[in-house]
């Protein structure tokens, strides 16, 4: 699995080595990145212009998916979540309606503009200083349309970093961002990757980008990590203290005097028992009820959302986790529109 993240960039090195003009490269490189941008803005168009002919829609969810598992520091699964996640969204075996009664057919509900197409775009040599910014401007795009709002679907948790950073430059300011998760991910750097998914928090706090940082369902956290959380003043609510934290957490109130609120979700916040297909099983974690309860209770504009680290290669035969990812993203649509 490891080679097939990296498979793209040897092949372009090679051609570098074989004295092929890098301009040429770099032209051919820029008409693809050109190309995948104009389906995830011409969809995002299509779909505000839809909203806003029905009128009366103030926030409408609209799902972008980040097939990216290469940053992962062990298996790169990730990288094939998002169908799996939509699959689960429209599954039969389930209604269409959320816990509390909205339509999830409902277009001002939820609305999808597809994937960025990290494959095609690493097998054309392009590296991952380019591809976080054509994720950001991915992310731009559904928020040119008003109203609609982006919901992430990963991909590994580096694409966090892209994503915040979007939503935080188009808004003009920083955020409060909701982080679950058994990990902070707030190394300076893991394993020489700055863009790993274990310092996607690091790079989001360096930028300003968000003004709060809330980390709950941490039980996998480092002496570098507490070092970190502290430097970058993040409130981090560990696993071993949740029970007195819980009236707390189930009763936030996020993002006044800034832009809004971001969530990003790893399903790995979740205990295994709930949610098995995830790269890092780190049992003690949070239940299903618990995270909806952070979820459905949280007070706040949100503005921006991701479920990240669903890994499909290690769910269940009857893809339990894959469900697990698909009910958090019906709720945090719920949450985000109106
Ligand atoms: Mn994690």
């Amino acid at each position: 699995m490891r080679s097939f993240g990296k498979r793209g960039i040897h092949y372009f090195q090679r051609l570098n080595d074989a004295n092929i003009p890098s301009q040429i490269i770099e032209n051919g490189q820029n008409r693809v990145v050109e190309a995948s941008l104009t389906l995830i803005r011409e969809r995002a168009k299509l779909k505000g212009e839809l909203l806003r002919a029905l009128g009366g829609v103030i926030a409408s969810t609209t799902l972008l998916g980040v097939p990216l598992g290469h940053n992962s520091s062990f298996l790169q699964g990730p990288a094939f979540a998002p169908p799996r996640i939509r699959e689960a969204i429209w599954c039969d075996s389930t209604n269409s309606t959320t816990e509390q009664g909205k339509d999830l057919h409902d277009p001002r509900l939820l609305t999808d503009v597809g994937d960025v197409p990290i494959q095609e775009l690493r097998d054309c040599g392009i590296n991952d200083e380019k591809l976080m910014a054509i994720i950001s401007d991915s992310v731009k795009l559904v928020m040119e349309e008003d109203p609609l709002r982006p919901l992430i679907l990963g991909g590994d948790h580096s694409i966090s970093f892209p994503a915040v950073r979007a939503v935080s430059e188009k808004l003009g300011g920083p955020v409060d961002i909701l982080h679950l998760d058994a990990h902070p991910d707030i190394y300076h750097s893991f394993e020489g990757n700055k863009y790993s998914h274990a310092s996607s928090f690091a790079r989001i706090m360096e930028g300003g980008y968000a003004r709060r940082l809330l980390q709950v369902g941490l039980r996998s956290i480092t002496k570098e990590g507490r070092e970190q959380g502290k430097k970058f003043g993040v409130e981090q609510h560990e696993m071993h203290t949740f029970s007195e934290d819980r009236h707390q957490l189930e009763n936030l109130k996020l993002g006044q005097g800034v832009k809004g609120v971001y969530i990003s979700v790893d399903v790995d916040c979740l205990d295994p028992a709930f949610a098995p297909g995830v790269s890092h099983i780190e049992p003690g974690g949070l239940s299903f009820r618990d995270v909806l309860n952070i979820l459905q209770n949280l007070q706040g504009n949100v503005v921006g959302a991701d479920v990240v680290e669903f890994n499909p290669q290690r769910d269940t035969v009857d893809g339990m986790t894959g469900m697990v990812a698909a009910k958090l993203v019906r709720e945090l649509s719920a949450k985000i529109s109106k």
